[in-house]
C-alpha cells in the first residue's frame, strides 16, 4: 500500500475509472450519423499515405478475416463520462498491421477513417500500443451493426470516440492533422487519465491549430 499504482495497472486491473468517469450498466450505443449497412462485397479494408513502400494495401473482408486473431480485456470510457468496464474484445491487433504494411520512417501520425468519412487521428505510438485492437468481437460474439460490425477500433488506454466504428482503414500521416472529433472540440490526443476531453484544454504541442 501508500505506493500510486501506475496507470498501466490500473487500466489493466479495472480497479478505478479515469477521473470524472461513472459506470455504466450496460451498453449504450453512441455515435454520430447513422448505422451503415455492412455490404460484404464492396468491404476492404486500406492502408494508405506514408506507407514504408509508397504503395496501398487493401483486404477484402475474407481477408482480413483470416488474420490472426487475438484479444484484450479492456474498458471503454466516452468523454460524455460514462464507463464501461472489463470487455473482452477480439480481433486483430493494430500491430500485426503495423508489421503487414509498414510506415514509412517519417510517419508520425495515423488517420483511421470509417464509413461516412468519419475519422480518428492517432498518434504512431498510440496506435502502435500493444493493446490497440481492430475488433470484429466482444465478449466472444460478433459486433452487432450499431456497435461497429463488422470492424471498429479499440485503443484502451484513450477515450472511446478515438476508437472509430465501421473502420475501413488507416491513413500514414508525416504530420498530425486532426479527426471529426478533434476538428468540433475534442481533445487531439484523449487521454482519460489527464481527462483531455476538450480542445480547450490543449497545451502548445498537443495537437495542430484548430
Ligand atoms: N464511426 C464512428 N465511430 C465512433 C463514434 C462515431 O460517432 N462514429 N463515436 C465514438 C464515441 S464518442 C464512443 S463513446 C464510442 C461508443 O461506442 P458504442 O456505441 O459501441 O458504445 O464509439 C466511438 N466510435
Ligand atoms: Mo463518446
Amino acid at each position: 500500500m501508500g505506493q500510486p499504482e501506475s496507470r498501466e495497472n490500473r487500466e489493466t486491473e479495472q480497479s478505478g475509472l479515469p477521473p470524472g468517469q461513472r459506470l455504466q450498466r450496460g451498453w449504450p450505443v453512441t455515435h454520430y450519423g447513422p448505422v451503415p449497412k455492412f455490404k460484404p462485397d464492396r468491404w476492404e479494408f486500406r492502408v494508405f499515405g506514408a506507407t514504408a513502400d509508397g504503395d496501398k494495401h487493401c483486404w477484402s473482408h475474407q481477408e482480413f478475416s483470416a488474420l490472426p486473431f487475438s484479444s484484450v480485456v479492456a474498458d471503454l470510457h466516452c468523454v460524455t463520462k460514462f464507463s464501461m468496464i472489463g470487455a473482452e474484445w477480439g480481433g486483430i491487433p493494430a500491430r500485426t498491421i503495423l508489421e503487414l504494411a509498414p510506415p514509412a520512417p517519417d510517419a508520425t501520425h495515423v488517420m483511421v477513417w470509417a464509413e461516412y468519412g468519419f475519422s480518428s487521428n492517432l498518434r504512431l505510438d498510440d496506435f502502435a500500443s500493444e493493446r490497440t485492437l481492430f475488433a470484429t468481437h466482444k465478449d466472444g460474439e460478433l459486433l452487432t451493426a450499431e456497435h461497429g460490425f463488422p470492424l471498429r477500433l479499440v485503443v484502451p488506454h484513450l477515450y472511446a470516440w478515438k476508437g472509430p466504428k465501421w473502420v475501413r482503414g488507416i491513413e500514414y500521416m508525416t504530420a498530425d492533422r486532426r479527426g471529426f472529433w478533434e476538428e468540433r472540440g475534442y481533445h487531439n490526443i484523449g487521454d482519460p487519465w489527464n481527462e483531455q476531453r476538450y480542445s480547450y484544454q490543449e497545451e502548445p504541442g498537443d495537437g495542430p491549430e484548430l
